[in-house]
């Protein structure tokens, strides 16, 4: 008879011996790792990604870079990892069946809503070299179609109010900083989320708070601290609890804080540092003189096609990502989106073939063994379409190249903002700007060219150049207008056909 999963006894120190079903062992001593890295925004990508490099890294080239974490908003990561003595497992996992591995990197969870000055004292001890963030794209309080630090954001206006006790990344690393000037202790502070040239957005943000807090802080920034750009990738859906009813059954042991991915990962980090850090190339990063090809790669033709599944297929009422993909006329509208609207705005780089790449992709968002959430990608669209699919329209319009299927995602994204699909099922809106996006989109009407105008007006996520675009707003309305008139598959299929 199988042990109900609910009941088997919890993953920790103690119990991490009796892990079964080949679960691969952390080969460091936890006890004896110096904490050298913070990392800010433990959730399932630090975990799934982060973590297992830092882990292998240590395991081959030693360094004391155990990890402390910091959850920026809710308590939720630090309950579920402090009773299993922060130990976590990742399970990879596609066709070929999971395959789990235990992370000892961890070392303590901090919750900085609960007690700011112990995050901004984590952060500035000289020990630490290394800061990383996942924080996700709105955790910046960035404006989303300037990329500069959004001085308005009531974060931001808060914590420029009470700067020692600051909540937001930018606000909790300026603090760190001013207390490591007086240390000279160099820091190399590593932003991992998906945004164009996240090192130096984030060095920008974190100048301009400094600048409006004290303008000598802002000056001393970069004499003692490096934002180097990354890019990172690996497809981590949110964990269910039927996850971890799966897992605890294989493992023989309870993990609340189990995540799993898909086998695929990679991380390219710039060569810019000031101090040590982990040896993550042992880990199979990529340290490299310039990220942006890889970024722009990335972020355009993996994330740009990911917002387009979620939203054509909200829409269309499909769940996962793997069954929009099984439908052949997204499929190729996919493929072909990539390769004829998001392809030609990358610069040739070598050793990046990117047909190669976008086989590599299409393959990935097949992952039968993937149950990755077409509402998880959707969230934060006001966040994730300008670097995601406008960058990529706005050189294709510079080039005179074709945007129609771009046009047609953004169309889904702002027919999924009326809240139900084409069913009638309805959609949830998650997003930072989801109140006045759904005003705007009750407001702006049926009538395409109208509804089109009308979005394009809301210069947060299309800036100041795109409603002024002719060929964009025209393509925007066809979107629209074939999305209305003939359901999602057939839009697809006849926008697809040109
Ligand atoms: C996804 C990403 O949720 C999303 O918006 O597009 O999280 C994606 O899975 C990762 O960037 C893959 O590396």
């Amino acid at each position: 008879m199988t042990q109900d999963p609910k009941t088997l006894p919890r993953l920790c120190e103690r119990t991490a011996a009796q892990l079964r079903g080949g679960v691969v062992r952390p080969a460091l001593d936890r006890r004896k790792l110096g904490a050298g890295q913070v990392h800010l925004g433990v959730g399932a990508f630090f975990k799934a990604h982060l973590a297992p490099y830092t882990q292998q890294a240590i395991e081959r080239a030693g360094g004391g870079w155990g990890v402390i974490g910091v959850s920026l908003r809710r308590p939720d990561a630090r309950d579920e990892l402090a009773p299993q003595d922060h130990l976590f497992t990742v399970t990879e996992t596609d066709a070929a069946g999971p395959r789990t591995t235990l992370i000892g990197v961890l070392k303590d969870m901090l919750v900085a809503p609960e007690n700011p000055g112990a995050v901004v004292d984590a952060l500035a001890d000289p020990a630490v070299k290394i800061v990383t963030l996942t924080i996700t794209e709105k955790g910046y309080c960035l404006d989303p179609a300037s990329g500069a630090l959004d001085e308005n954001h009531p974060d931001i206006r808060r914590d420029l109010a009470h700067p020692e006790a600051p909540r937001t990344a930018a606000g909790l690393i300026a603090a760190a900083l001013k207390k490591r000037l007086a240390a000279r202790a160099p820091l190399a502070v590593l932003s991992c989320d998906n945004l164009s040239s996240n090192g130096a957005r984030l060095r920008a943000s974190v100048r301009r708070f400094a600048e409006l807090w004290d303008p000598a802080l802002a000056r001393a920034v970069d004499d003692i601290t490096a934002f180097p750009n990354t890019m990172v990738d690996r497809i981590t859906p949110a964990t269910t609890p039927a996850d971890l009813d799966k897992i605890a059954e294989r493992i023989g042991l309870r993990d609340e804080a189990a995540v799993v991915a898909e086998p695929f990962t990679q991380w390219v980090i710039e060569d810019r540092f000031m101090a040590a850090r982990p040896a993550w190339e042992e880990a199979g990063a990529l340290i490299v003189d310039d990220v942006a090809p890889y970024e722009l790669a990335k972020l355009r033709l993996l994330n740009g096609a990911h917002s387009t599944i979620a939203y054509l297929g909200q829409l269309a009422g499909y769940d996962h990502v793997a069954d929009v993909m099984a439908e052949p006329a997204f499929a190729s509208f996919i493929a072909a989106m990539q390769t004829e609207e998001i392809a030609p705005t990358l610069r040739p780089v070598e050793g990046l073939a990117y047909e190669t790449y976008i086989d590599a992709l299409l393959e990935r968002f097949r992952n039968p063994a993937l149950r990755h959430r077409t509402a998880q990608i959707a969230m934060d669209g006001s966040q994730k379409l300008p670097p995601r699919l406008l960058e990529t329209a706005r050189a294709q319009l510079e080039r005179g190249g074709p945007i129609e299927r771009i046009a047609l995602a953004i169309a889904a994204w702002i027919e999924c903002l009326r809240g139900v699909d084409r069913r009638g099922a309805p959609i949830e809106i998650n997003d930072p700007l989801a109140d006045r996006l759904m005003r705007l989109s009750a407001e702006a009407g049926d009538d395409p060219e109208e509804r089109a105008a009308a979005f394009l007006r809301f210069r947060e996520v299309f800036g100041a150049d795109l409603a002024d675009s002719g060929r964009f707003r025209a393509a925007l309305a066809r979107g629209l207008a074939a999305l209305r008139a003939d359901g999602v598959i057939a839009a697809v299929k006849r926008i697809n056909a040109g």
